[in-house]
């Protein structure tokens, strides 16, 4: 019902319209309309009330509320079924997670304005300030086997890359696996979980965090030196409701794709928009720290490094990427 009467009111948005009109249109009562005004004022909306004229919108909040999120969505499954919207809340991904284990359509999304334990790779925490950028996740039920689990991240890292070239132009890189950088900082980062048997994956939860609109003096000490965001690069306001949208579009076409046609694409995209692929890198928290030159990705989405004695097959952990001397 909400989002009916922001429809009508952004239909005519330098007008005034009686309550009688709306509640006319909608077919319920004066009240109802009365009372579903109240709830969109609270939620940000600057409605203008007129005693003798009407209701009139005057301003849309920056919120990624699901009425304005289905205003502009173009995908066709993702988000198309539910949408969580939080103003705060712990973790998306413990959310999605939640909904998830109840049974939630594929396709389910999960936002929030800001996350009080917003959470990275091994317990580590994730910056997650209000409304200043895109707080995700999102439900899959892939009929892939469980071991192409991990290939699902770097699927997600195309897809975002991608929709922030687009719709930012902003030429960002992927770093292995799980981190979307530019020039040498972290832009987004990647928290893909699993519930599988042994031979079927239940559900997949893909978190995004994309630092959208963070200004550099919001960032703490520690980040500083190695985050930034779409608005410090760009130096102008960005609209999450647009990039969530080309987030959203961009996703659901390569996780089609990957599903009819398989991973070999994919990761050939991935390889073209890979920073670490070519440098030399330090992997750490593999079982053992090594060094060498990081050559390429294979078929299970491991990194291959060249070190001095052999290639090392790269499944999981962290890799800094060296500077050039
Ligand atoms: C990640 O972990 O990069 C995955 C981050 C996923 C966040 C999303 S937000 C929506 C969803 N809900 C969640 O609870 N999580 C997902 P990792 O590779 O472990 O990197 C974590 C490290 O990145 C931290 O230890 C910090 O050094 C750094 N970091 C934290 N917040 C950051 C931010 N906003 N921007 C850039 N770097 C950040």
């Amino acid at each position: 019902m909400r989002t009916k009467i922001l429809e009508i009111l952004r239909k005519c948005p330098d007008e005034y319209l009686s309550g009688e009109e709306i509640s006319r249109q909608l077919e319920v009562s004066r009240t109802a309309i009365w009372k579903h005004m109240q709830t969109l004022k609270q939620a940000g909306y600057e409605i203008e009330a007129h005693p003798r004229r009407g209701y009139r919108l005057q301003n849309r909040p920056d919120l990624l509320l699901p009425y304005e999120i289905r205003e502009t969505l173009s995908s066709n499954i993702l988000g198309q079924k539910e949408i969580f919207y939080f103003s705060d809340v712990e973790s998306t991904n413990t959310e999605a997670k939640k909904q998830a284990n109840l049974g939630c359509a594929e396709g389910t999304i999960v936002l929030s304005e800001a996350q009080n334990k917003g959470r990275g790779r091994l317990s580590r925490g994730w910056f997650s300030p209000s409304s200043k950028g895109i707080w995700l996740s999102i439900v899959l039920r892939p009929p892939f086997n469980p071991y192409d689990a991990p290939k699902c991240t770097l699927l997600a890292a195309v897809a975002v890359t991608k929709a922030i070239r687009k719709v930012t132009q902003v030429e960002c890189g992927i770093k292995w696996p799980n981190d979307i950088l530019y020039q040498g900082k972290k832009l987004v980062g990647i928290l893909t979980e699993m519930s599988a048997e042994i031979d079927a994956i239940n559900h997949i939860v893909i978190g995004m965090g994309i630092n959208v609109n963070i200004e550099e003096e919001e960032f703490p000490e520690e980040l500083k030196e190695i985050a930034t965001s779409l608005a410090m690069i760009t130096g102008r306001e960005i609209s999450r409701l647009s990039l969530l949208d080309a987030v959203l579009v961009e996703l659901e076409e390569a996780y089609h794709k990957v599903i009819q046609q398989g991973f070999t694409e994919m990761l050939d995209e991935w390889r073209q928009l890979s920073v670490t692929l070519g440098k030399n890198v330090n992997v750490i928290g593999s079982g053992r720290d090594f060094g060498g030159l990081a050559v390429d990705i294979d078929q299970d989405g491991a990194l291959l490094v060249q070190t001095t004695e052999c290639l090392e097959r790269v499944l999981a952990g962290d890799v800094s990427i060296r500077p050039q001397i």
